[in-house]
């Protein structure tokens, strides 16, 4: 029986049930007993595999389809009632004929399977910011993988009552057809349908589809913002901690920031790394003036490839137990994980994602075809397992935001950090961010494109109204924070990244702050304000000089005035909701570096 009397649900529900035409209907309550007979049933199946109890408690291994390993952008919709409201970096399709095509793959899709309502919050339970969504379901894991990612069961449905108030989301396997994938919002009706996936980004409703896009959606209506972006807070040796947001486009170092460990002379003289969130920021603008960040998830879905005990020793703690490995190599020696780059010793006896023996004697580094696990494979964990958790983490208010700080993925023009002039042109800055593809979303990897704000796969709405509405905020806040850029990717030459990373990123957040304390100068250039390159601490780094700072903050002006001909056109076909003052910027950069 449903836990529930909202009337709203229940006919929604019906509704679905009459569509979908499952077996079973079940609704996720929360309970661990629950959640443990689903996932028994889930081993039954085939759906996952229980791992070694010993060595990664509470652990499951799960195989897409392998045609089904991460986001589809082209096959990611925007359904607003006008085209133009949906702008020319979203897939349109009219409403009216986008529910028709869908409600058609979906009737009858889960007959012979069981129906899962999975009630989430995005958000504290009962935080003012929280925002509720049921999920409706034909998937083991991605109950399994929701109950780890946002908040779930009864305790939600009380903090609903008898509402109207939520996100609809229906998800339904299907074929996992990728002819007939359709990862569709409709921000006008607050509802989300998802077919023929069973991919994290694309099925795990309450993420991207609900906490950026049907979310920024809400943001612009209501005065606040969803951002593609971690939120870390660093604690100084007296016992301030402030708090930096970071924009970084998928795969490009949120989740290795947000879990930065301060290299060991921070850590000895008392500096200390928080992690709040690291992939989605709601921020609100609070009584004090000031911007305040919730992230409105409940755990990671985290890049697994390249995460080891030196370059993310937190992230990989956090997934050591109670986590869902999707798509890495199964070691059957000892019923362990193991994935490239998490050490050099891969597994002799062994499963590639695809569910095939792997022979790690042919695994070759240039060639991705050879690796065992898959470039955008993930584990699902629990951030209240991760070692460095912020004590905010479950905060009702969040935490107030010093520094905005975008990054990308170049491995020229951008240099290792500048700060933007003001919020106008911090604005700006986000606006024509560019970075390399990744392996989070089909498609080429490698290609340089622009990624305003990290967002560009995740606005749910026109691109140039996102933009004025970034620049309303900047006006509506009266403490704003300061806003950055980064790039830890320049390369040398031989195509090696030149600056260390990781950990040593601590070294730039530290200028960062002492910029916001206003405690240091900086050299003004054609772009923003560049570090002197005495004031980036580089003492212990090997290989690190003051020359090789200057180098990294260089600033190539005829490199520059090149990339401004391609945020030209990307105005262009943003078209002619750019506003008018990120125009004037965009001048005005031009008229700055042929000077
Ligand atoms: P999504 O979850 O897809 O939104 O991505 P994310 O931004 O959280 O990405 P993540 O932190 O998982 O970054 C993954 C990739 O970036 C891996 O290949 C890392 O090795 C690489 N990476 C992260 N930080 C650094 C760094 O400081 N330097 C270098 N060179 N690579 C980094
Ligand atoms: C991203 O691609 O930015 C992710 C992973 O964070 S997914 O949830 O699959 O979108
Ligand atoms: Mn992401």
């Amino acid at each position: 029986m449903a836990p529930t009397k909202n009337p709203h649900l229940l006919a929604w529900i019906d509704e679905v049930t009459k569509l979908t035409k499952p077996d079973e209907v079940m609704w996720i309550t929360g309970e661990e007993s629950q959640l443990e007979d689903l996932r028994k049933e889930g081993c039954s199946t085939g759906e996952m595999i229980k791992l070694n109890e010993e060595k990664l408690p509470g652990c499951y291994l799960h195989r897409s389809d392998r045609q089904d390993v991460a986001r589809v952008e082209g096959r990611t919709f925007i359904c607003s009632r006008k085209e133009e409201d949906a702008g020319p970096t979203n897939n349109w399709m009219d409403p009216k004929e986008m529910y028709d095509l869908l409600y058609s793959i979906a009737d009858g899709s889960m007959k012979g399977r069981t129906m899962y309502v999975i009630p989430f919050s995005m958000g504290t339970v009962d935080s003012p910011f929280a925002k509720i969504g049921i999920e409706v379901t034909d998937s083991i894991y991605v109950v399994l993988s929701m109950a780890i990612m946002t908040r779930v069961g009864n305790k939600v449905l009380e903090a609903l009552g008898d509402s109207p108030d939520y996100t609809k989301g229906l998800h339904c396997k299907d074929k996992l057809d990728p002819e007939k994938r359709y990862i569709s919002h409709f921000p006008e009706d607050n509802t989300i349908i998802s077919v023929n996936s069973g991919y994290g980004g694309n099925v795990l409703l309450g993420k991207k589809c609900l906490a950026l896009r049907i979310a920024s959606h809400l943001g612009h209506q209501e005065g606040w913002m969803a951002e593609h972006m971690l939120i870390l807070g660093i604690e100084d040796p007296e016992g301030n901690v402030r708090y930096v947001t970071g924009a970084f486009p998928s795969a490009c170092g949120k989740t290795n920031l947000a879990m930065l460990i301060p290299p060991e002379k921070y850590r000895k003289a008392g500096w200390k790394v928080y992690c709040v969130g690291d992939d989605i920021a709601w921020l609100r603008i609070g009584e004090d003036g000031r911007l305040w960040a919730v992230n409105p998830e409940n755990g990671f879905f985290g890049v697994a490839p390249g995460t080891n005990e030196k370059s993310n020793p937190n992230a990989l703690h956090t997934c050591m137990r109670d986590t869902i490995f999707t798509n890495v190599v199964h070691d059957l020696d000892t019923n362990t994980v193991w994935w490239e780059g998490l050490n050099n010793n891969p597994p002799k006896h062994a499963v590639d994602w695809k569910g095939n023996p792997w022979d790690y004697r042919k695994y070759n580094k240039a060639d991705k075809s050879t690796c065992g696990a898959h470039p955008n494979s993930r584990f699902t964990a629990l951030a209240k397992n991760c070692p460095c958790v912020s004590p905010e983490f479950d905060s009702l208010t969040g935490v107030p935001v010093s520094a905005i700080i975008f990054g990308g993925r170049r491995a020229r023009t951008a240099p290792l950090v500048y700060q933007s002039f003001n919020w106008e042109h911090g604005t700006f800055v986000g606006s024509i961010m560019a970075s390399e593809t990744t392996a989070a979303a089909t498609g080429a990897v490698g290609v340089v494109r622009r990624d305003p704000m990290a967002m560009r796969p995740f606005a749910g709405y026109d691109m140039g109204d996102y933009f004025s509405h970034w620049l309303n905020m900047g006006k509506n806040i009266p403490n704003p924070p300061k806003i950055f850029h980064v790039n830890w990717f320049r390369t040398d030459d031989k195509g090696n990244f030149i600056w260390p990373g990781y950990g040593e990123n601590m070294r730039v957040l530290l200028w960062i702050l002492a910029r916001c304390d206003n405690k240091i100068g900086a050299v003004r250039t054609a772009i923003g304000y560049v570090p002197n390159p005495e004031d980036i601490d580089i003492t212990g780094l090997d290989g690190v000089t003051e020359d090789t700072i200057r180098d990294l903050v260089s600033i190539d002006k005829a490199a520059w005035l090149e990339d401004t001909k391609d945020i030209s056109s990307f105005y262009k076909l943003i078209g002619s909701r750019v506003p008018e003052e990120l125009r004037r910027q965009l001048k005005n950069l031009k008229a700055r570096l042929k000077r």
